[in-house]
């Protein structure tokens, strides 16, 4: 990464930290039993992000909106999750949604607003 990309990111980090803050949104209710499908669901989905990315920021709101339990995976602070999100999706841009179906196939969604969509059509 350049060292003006670098010094934009240093920046905007702490703004995008306090939105991240302010504006997270609270979770919707569902009745135990659907809560528990929503749970058994999303251990299949994981998503590669950074804390400091507003994109991310954007798909971790609606993560919490939706009131779902996704592992997170920081590609900043973890290279092997940056090297595995390379290898896996073909590029390191993040967020990006990794999503593993009943038979093992895997998709690697990128673009914070197509997974929101998928999100929200899943379990809105
Ligand atoms: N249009 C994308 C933009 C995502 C984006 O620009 N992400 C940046 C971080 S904020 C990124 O991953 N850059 C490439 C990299 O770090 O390898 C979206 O909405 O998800």
């Amino acid at each position: 990464m350049s060292l003006l990309k670098r010094t934009a990111r240093a920046m905007l980090a702490p703004c995008v930290r306090l939105y991240d803050r302010l504006r997270r949104p609270s979770p919707m209710q569902r009745t135990p039993e659907r809560q528990a499908e929503v749970d058994l669901a999303t251990q299949r989905l994981v998503l590669y992000h950074f804390e400091t990315c507003p994109f991310c920021v954007r798909v971790r709101h609606k993560i919490a909106e939706l009131g779902l339990d996704i592992e997170m995976r920081d590609t900043l602070l973890d290279p092997h999750h940056r090297q595995a999100l390379a290898e896996g999706g073909g590029k390191t841009q993040v967020p990006c949604l990794l999503i593993t179906d009943e038979q093992g196939n895997q998709e690697w969604l990128y673009e914070s607003a197509d997974i929101n969509r998928y999100l929200v059509s899943r379990f809105g």
